[in-house]
């Protein structure tokens, strides 16, 4: 499928439901604790330095954010979590976002969820894999800033995130580093596979 990447625009910001995007796109919803690299992932996902804001005020900004690309399909970013230095207000205004979007999971084609290379998932982290489940969409799973670890330690990590996760083996774990590009193709060859109708 030639999807041409460099045609990818910024289409809308949604802080409410009303603002959801159903036009029968299909969606590839990326979601992650904040800092874990999300906007970087997007970043590297479409060879742009600064088209998703990387580091931009962690947590402050619950919103989710609609990328279309070439016509063809979304990258929906979804507002970060886990982020401790957040008031209660903006806790509850990201739930109720959250539970809004993954209440519509027609909406959705494919999420991606991104972690942390290095370390175990956290009960944020198993909690959204566990509304990605709940979907029956496809998932797959990024562990990001695969650059931070020594070559001996990719593989018990990612065995370590696929347990804590509780993945099936169907789904995916790729390692990834925005930074340098480790596993760009892979993920674009499973976004591809997803958005791409079968017959
Ligand atoms: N070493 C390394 N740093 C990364 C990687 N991806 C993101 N970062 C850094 O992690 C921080 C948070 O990235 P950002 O994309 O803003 O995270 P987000 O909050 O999930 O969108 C930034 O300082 C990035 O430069 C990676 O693959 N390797
Ligand atoms: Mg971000």
């Amino acid at each position: 499928m030639a999807v041409n990447l460099q045609k990818a625009e910024f289409i809308l910001s949604a802080a409410s439901p009303k603002d959801f995007l159903r036009d029968g796109l299909p969606q590839v919803a990326f979601a992650g604790r904040s800092n874990v690299g999300k906007s970087s992932a997007i970043n590297r996902l479409l060879n742009r330095k600064n088209f998703a804001r990387v580091g931009a005020a962690p947590g402050k900004t619950v919103h989710i954010n609609y990328f279309k690309i070439d016509g063809t399909f979304y990258l929906v970013d979804l507002p970060g979590y886990g982020y401790a230095k957040v008031s209660k207000e903006e806790r509850d205004r990201w739930g109720r976002l959250m539970e809004d979007y993954f209440a519509q999971p027609d909406q959705m084609t494919l999420g991606v969820m991104i972690v942390d290379a290095r370390h175990k998932p956290t009960a944020d982290d198993c909690t959204m894999a566990e509304w990605f489940r709940a979907t029956g969409c496809p998932l797959v799973v990024v562990a990001n800033k695969l650059d931070k670890l020594k070559k001996r330690e990719i593989e018990p990590n990612l065995q370590l995130i696929r347990q804590t996760l509780q993945l099936d083996d169907s789904t995916c774990v790729i390692p990834f580093s925005a930074e340098k590009g480790d596993g760009r193709q892979q993920l674009l060859d499973q976004i591809f596979s997803h958005i791409t109708p079968r017959g």
